[in-house]
């Protein structure tokens, strides 16, 4: 039986996943943890075991993980692209310190580690297009740093202690439930807001700029699937290349004027976050994650559109 801690379980996917943890594997299976509270996820925290945890504090760490029996750790707590360009000390601590000592207790007390990587991980003299699974990693962000470091770490904790180590590249994420904190590819997620309630919005990422794309229901998936295949077809471990879409600010506009045709995008080009997106590939090939574990994400641009729309609507009573 799966006894399932969570790290960063507050934010735009442990918000979600958390949840649907809960419901495949029981309440009280699924420990929920973060730094601190945080308003407005009542209900997560209520709805099975919560615990305060600083992933950069291993002997706390190690506490939770023997006071709960924990066998899989699912390791949400990290720092974003921009906001790790802001504040590359604080990346390189939770996103890799963290890591390490995730993974230490891990060995330990001989858990499963699932730990997401990102497109991140690849930079500007990666192939950008159809981006193959083994290729150049040379990233040019702190947060891409700490990822292609850590699919290595992952990597030699597999080899040399047989922790089962795995993970997904994923592309920018959207959701309608917990917003993103602080990455370049969260105009995906905010244009909607805005597109709702304004019909208009201003991108800080560029026209013409591609990036890869997915929604939340296929990330949980993506996860859940992972940490559910059969080991012996894994070829790979850390971490997959996954995607579900490749658009731009101008194909996802023309995808909200479908449902909302007033719809008006216009820019105002931030060059911070606009250098990470340019360092970053226009498309991944994920037929290494297709063959060996069965990936298919069900959502493409406008299936998300529509059911975002529909959902946030709801959600802010419009
Ligand atoms: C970010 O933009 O930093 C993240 C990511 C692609 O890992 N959404």
């Amino acid at each position: 039986m799966r006894k399932i801690l969570v790290t960063g379980a507050l934010g735009q996917i442990g918000s979600e996943l958390t949840t649907e943890l809960r419901r495949i594997y029981g309440a009280n299976n699924v420990v929920a943890s973060g730094r601190r509270l945080k308003e407005g996820h009542e209900k997560l925290i209520e709805s099975g075991p919560f615990e305060i945890v600083d992933i950069t504090n291993g002997k706390e760490l190690h506490e939770m993980v023997k006071k709960h029996n924990i066998n899989t750790i699912i390791n949400l707590a990290a720092i974003l692209s921009a906001v790790g360009e802001k504040y590359p000390e604080e990346c390189w601590n939770i996103n890799m310190n963290g890591l390490y000592n995730v993974l230490e207790v891990a060995r330990e007390e001989n858990c499963m580690v699932f730990t997401p990587s990102s497109i991140a991980a690849f930079g500007p003299t990666t192939p950008p297009d159809n981006t193959p699974q083994d290729t150049i990693q040379r990233p040019t962000t702190m947060y891409g740093v700490t990822k292609v470091a850590g699919e290595l770490l992952c990597d030699y904790y597999f080899k040399k202690f047989g922790v089962d180590t795995r993970g997904v590249r994923f592309p920018g994420l959207i959701s309608y439930e917990t917003l993103p904190g602080g990455g370049t590819t969260d105009y995906a997620v905010h244009i909607y807001y805005d597109a709702l309630k304004n019909k208009r919005y201003t991108s800080f990422i560029a026209k013409g700029t591609m990036m890869d794309m997915m929604y939340m229901p296929d990330a949980l998936d993506a996860i859940i699937q992972l940490m559910e295949a059969d080991p012996s077809k894994l070829i790979h471990r850390n971490a997959f290349n996954v995607t579900a879409m490749s658009f731009d600010p101008e194909m996802i506009a023309g995808s909200i004027r479908k449902f909302i045709p007033e719809f008006e995008l216009e820019y105002d080009v931030d060059p911070v976050r606009q250098a990470i997106a340019d360092s970053w590939p226009n498309s991944l090939d994920d037929s290494a994650a297709r063959e060996e574990w069965g990936w298919d994400p069900k959502y493409d641009l406008n299936g998300m559109t529509k059911d975002m729309l529909e959902k946030l609507k709801i959600k802010l009573g419009l």
